[in-house]
């Protein structure tokens, strides 16, 4: 489907408008032709680069060109020379297909690193141009996007963020503002749904969408599937949105000016056209995700009036860029003044906060608590347990930043004098996420890209289904997230099978990087969160229980055993041990169970503890065989699947889990029911004698 009308459109508007710039304190005001040309270098680098690497999204970065030039030669406010400069306004490009925009405007901007060769290596194996942009990878790419929906949810956060440190540390040192390129694809995505809805409530005034509003997505035109009115869905989510002619700088330029003071998010609807210059497959989805070809390449030059070889730019048009990018350095010489002008002790909290550094208040509270459940042993659910972790904790570390998807109660995730974060106040620290585990958890991930937070939440362990492809870009970009996920198996009893976690143990400890921590009583509990906190470049998730379990770790050890993952926590008694008992969690006190069966019927077992699989098989081959020891037979218990286990029992170990769904029922009729057991597990090493 062709949109000829909206070219010409666009088109016309160029050519009958002259330039006059919004007032913009660093600004020169340019003029039309000045701007079509700085425009005409993103579009023509896109078609460059995705031409050579024979693959790659051309028609965004043509299409939204023009949006961007505005926002970071005019409102954008960021230093090339410094691109983690705490201050700087985050851009985030949700529709991360779009990357070659992104590429373009970092190399005409004069971010060191991106040369023009990267630009010639897009999509090439070790180049800092991948096919979608990633974080950590590349300076200058706030957020790792390609599935869509997830950056704009990350936005949120950044906003969150933003407006928290700004209440907590002032606005001389926090003052930015957060803007998101977003395609169709990302706003048909749910998740964007959940993010724009708290965001219109939290009134994140200093937020703003620019919506690339083409009409088309890879099957064609969006009107195949799609009749919503972007306008109306964000104004009835408490923003404030408005539509403009994508292809008019004067019009992007009021937007944006208007969007700055306003009171509410705002969305701006940029009328585009996909492919802008291509002559024939400008307007349809022939150009939004392939190369061009060398004819529409040349006829798109013809067209742009651009007649610089591929890959250059002319040096005036560069020189205006590289202007651009420095425009901001005395912005942020300012601020680095003010920074240094702060009292030492605020300075140093401010630092080590946005350096992701944990107090050394840490360790002192974990000890507390652990000396405080030596002393008094508690035999309560590991959820209740982590609250009692959270009190201590969060009191130590302001930056924790906790919350729930509506389930503070059940999760245990709102400590003692945690204030809640609302628009009448973003000091506090618990965030109401409401009824959305997937937008929650994409949000965390803005919150934790941004610095200075650390964010941990709560859901039922079952909608980790919910949060996970938000969980695996926290994985992927090595985020410190932190997911409380309570109700962590049949236990949680009468709920039913809906709600009774099976295959999701397994299923998050196949995600690279992330450490999924079970712990089996409220010892436990306080060294996996002591863990999951230190655990600065990889998110966690703490599993947890709804029901009571025993205190299995008495006395007091200043180690935290949960540190390697997995541990001997009794040994076997009347010889060396003919089996090895391994479990998580709530079933650590089943196989404690099993183990005096066993020892009754003089047969010598131990107990291992495996709170953690992650840390355990990164533990050097020596350590590892010594924990998972020399007995004959090996047993494990979990209330799950066998998958993963036999890395630790081996395939010819025995496994007492669950290998279908789980019942409604009281938590301990399905434990019979299923033969969770310590007769069923003693009965299990038996059948191997
Ligand atoms: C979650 C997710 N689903 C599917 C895709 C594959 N995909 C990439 S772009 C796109 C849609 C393209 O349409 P639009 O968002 O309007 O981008 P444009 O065509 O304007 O570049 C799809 C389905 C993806 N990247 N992420």
């Amino acid at each position: 489907m062709t949109k000829p009308d909206r070219l010409s459109t666009a088109s016309a508007i160029a050519q009958a408008s002259g330039y006059s710039a919004v007032a913009h304190p660093n600004v020169k005001p340019l003029s039309r032709p000045e701007h079509d040309r700085m425009a005409n270098a993103i579009r023509a680098l896109a078609m460059d680069a995705v031409e050579r690497a024979k693959s790659g999204h051309p028609g965004l970065p043509m299409g939204a060109a023009d949006i961007a030039t505005v926002l970071f030669t005019r409102f954008l406010k960021f230093d090339p020379a410094d691109p983690a400069w705490p201050d700087r306004d985050r851009f985030v490009l949700s529709a991360g297909h779009g990357s070659m925009l992104l590429y373009a405007l970092l190399y005409l901007l004069g971010y060191e690193r991106m040369a023009i060769e990267e630009i010639k290596r897009f999509r090439q194996l070790g180049s800092i141009t991948p096919g979608h942009p990633e974080h950590g990878h590349t300076p200058g790419v706030e957020t790792t996007t390609g599935p869509l929906g997830q950056g704009l949810a990350n936005a949120v956060g950044m906003a969150i963020t933003e407006r928290h440190l700004a209440a907590i540390f002032g606005a001389d040192l926090v003052d930015h503002a957060t803007f998101v390129l977003a395609s169709d694809g990302d706003l048909m995505e749910g998740v964007s749904q959940e993010a724009i809805a708290l965001a219109g409530h939290l009134q994140l005034n200093k937020l703003t969408v620019l919506y690339d509003d083409n009409g088309i997505s890879i099957d064609g035109a969006t009107s195949l599937a799609d009749s919503v009115d972007q306008v109306k869905r964000f104004e009835s989510a408490g923003w404030a949105a408005t539509r403009i002619d994508g292809h008019d700088p004067e019009a992007i330029a009021r937007a944006i000016e208007a969007a700055r003071h306003s009171n509410r998010p705002s969305l701006i609807a940029c009328r585009t056209t996909i492919g802008f210059g291509a002559p024939t497959k400008g307007g349809t989805e022939k150009s939004h995700g392939s190369p061009l070809g060398p004819e529409e390449i040349a006829a798109a030059r013809q067209r742009l009036g651009w007649t610089a070889p591929a890959f250059e730019i002319p040096a005036d048009i560069r020189a205006q860029w590289r202007t651009a990018g420095g425009r901001n350095r005395p912005a942020r010489l300012a601020w680095e003044q003010r920074l240094a002008a702060l009292d030492p002790l605020s300075r140093a909290q401010f630092l080590r906060r946005l350096r992701g550094e944990i107090d050394e208040r840490l360790v002192p509270a974990v000890t507390n608590v652990k000396q405080t459940l030596a002393q008094a042993p508690k035999d309560i659910a590991t959820r209740a347990a982590s609250e009692l972790a959270l009190d201590a904790l969060t009191a130590a570390l302001p930056e924790m930043i906790g919350g729930s998807a509506d389930l503070t109660g059940s999760n245990n995730t709102r400590a003692k004098g945690m204030k809640v974060l609302k628009a009448a106040d973003y000091s506090g620290t618990f965030i109401h996420y409401g009824v959305r585990e997937h937008g929650m958890a994409a949000v965390m991930n803005g919150m934790a890209l941004h610095g200075g937070v650390i964010p941990y939440s709560g859901t039922f362990l079952v909608f980790s289904d919910y949060c996970r492809p938000a969980i695996r870009l926290a994985a992927l970009m090595g985020l410190r997230v932190i997911f409380v996920m309570t109700h962590d198996s049949i236990g949680l009893g009468e709920d039913g099978p809906t709600h009774q976690p099976i295959e999701h143990l397994a299923a998050l400890r196949a995600i690279p990087k992330l450490k999924v921590f079970r712990p089996c009583d409220a010892v436990e509990t306080v060294e996996c969160w002591q863990l999951a906190l230190q655990s600065q470049n990889a998110p966690s998730v703490l599993a947890l229980t709804r029901q009571s379990v025993p205190q299995l770790r008495s006395g007091f050890d200043a180690r935290n055993r949960c540190a390697s993952g997995a541990y001997e926590l009794i040994a076997a008694e009347g010889g060396a041990a003919q089996v090895s008992l391994f479990a998580s969690g709530s079933e650590l006190s089943t196989a404690v169970e099993a183990r005096k069966l066993l020892t009754a019927r003089k047969v010598p077992a131990r107990v291992v503890s495996v709170p953690c699989f992650e840390l355990f098989f990164a533990l050097p081959e020596a350590e590892r065989n010594a924990v998972v020891g020399a007995a004959k037979i090996n047993v494990a218990v979990e209330a799950g699947i066998r998958q993963g286990w036999d890395a630790i029992i081996g395939s010819a170990g025995s496994f007492v889990g669950m290998s279908n769904f789980g019942a409604s029922a009281p938590h301990k009729d399905l434990y019979q029911h299923f033969g969770l057991t310590a007769e069923k597990v003693a009965e299990a090493a038996l059948n191997k004698l």
